[in-house]
């Protein structure tokens, strides 16, 4: 039988927002798996870019600003039948989210985290997220970091992430790739998009990244873990796309099995009964 095909509906976003291509690349990978609709999960936290879990039709998580990715984890250790994928913004999930970015990826959970990096906070119109460019003192027109820019790629290998990736929504074709070989990778991966905003970010437009992306050359060793760290430092005149880093490694769930067996878990943790009549008295 033909799986029921993700489709998306209409958006509150900016004409020429770069989340568009982010969420017709997405449709179209979950388009081209096996897996259908409803054993997708969309997660994100609060922002321009979580709003996108709300536009394509699988199930859907918006949890409080930061917490997507402790919630991704409760879902997939829930249902481990899910394919559990964060889907949010920077702010997001390296600002409010960064103790969770750091200690989530230390488990190697089995989800995937597509982080659209437009260097600031959108939403909010304009603020400097962890990500925006350090500031040059002479230009006053876009948000920018007075202290050290955060470099996610850089953090994400050093406490343990076994896939990490970049790639620019203006390039439909390598995202699509990208994403695939994200949501395959057995474990925690994580792709960095840069996406541009149009309205509040005037610096890192469309054009400058396009003129900067420059994917990995094909004799580059996604293995070698010193030269990937490396490799995450260069974000400048040219900014390497595509997959910095990758092994194989044992998941969450190979190391830990009997927290995956969530409902004998339950049964082991709480007697049912009170939290029902817990719940009854608020109700
Ligand atoms: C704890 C908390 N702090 C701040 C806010 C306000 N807030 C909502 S969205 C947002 C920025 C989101 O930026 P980002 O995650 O980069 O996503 P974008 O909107 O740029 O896609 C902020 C600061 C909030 N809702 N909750």
């Amino acid at each position: 039988m033909k799986k029921t095909a993700f489709t998306t509906s209409e958006t509150a976003w900016c004409p020429g927002c770069g989340n568009y291509s982010i969420l017709e690349t997405l449709t179209g990978v979950l388009n081209q798996m096996e897996t259908p609709p409803h054993q997708v999960v969309l997660v994100g936290g609060i922002g321009q870019a979580a709003k996108a879990n709300q536009y394509i039709s699988a199930n859907g998580f918006s949890g409080l600003h930061g917490r997507s990715l402790p919630a991704a984890v409760a879902i997939k250790i829930a249902n481990d039948d899910l394919t559990v994928i964060v889907n949010t913004g920077d702010g997001d999930s390296y600002g409010e989210g960064g103790n969770h970015f750091l200690h989530n990826i230390r488990r190697n959970v089995d989800i995937t985290h597509f982080v659209h990096d437009n260097q600031i906070y959108g939403l909010t119109k304009g603020q400097p997220s962890p990500t925006s460019d350090p500031c040059d003192l002479s230009h006053k027109i876009n948000a920018c970091n007075m202290g050290a820019t955060f470099n996610p790629l850089l953090i994400a290998i050093a406490v343990g992430a076994t896939f990490v990736a970049r790639s620019f929504s203006g390039d439909k074709e390598h995202l699509a790739e990208i994403m695939q070989a994200a949501i395959k990778h057995p474990g925690y991966a994580l792709v960095d998009i840069l996406q541009p905003c149009v309205s509040f970010n005037k610096k890192n437009t469309f054009a400058y990244y396009k003129q900067r992306v420059k994917p990995l050359d094909p004799t580059y060793d996604a293995t070698n873990k010193l030269a990937a760290m490396e490799k995450a430092m260069e974000f400048g005149d040219t900014i390497p796309i595509g997959i910095l880093y990758q092994e194989q490694a044992l998941t969450y769930k190979e190391k830990r099995p009997e927290l995956f067996d969530a409902v004998p878990l339950i049964d082991k943790l709480v007697n049912l009964e009170d939290v029902q009549a817990l719940i009854h008295r608020y109700i």
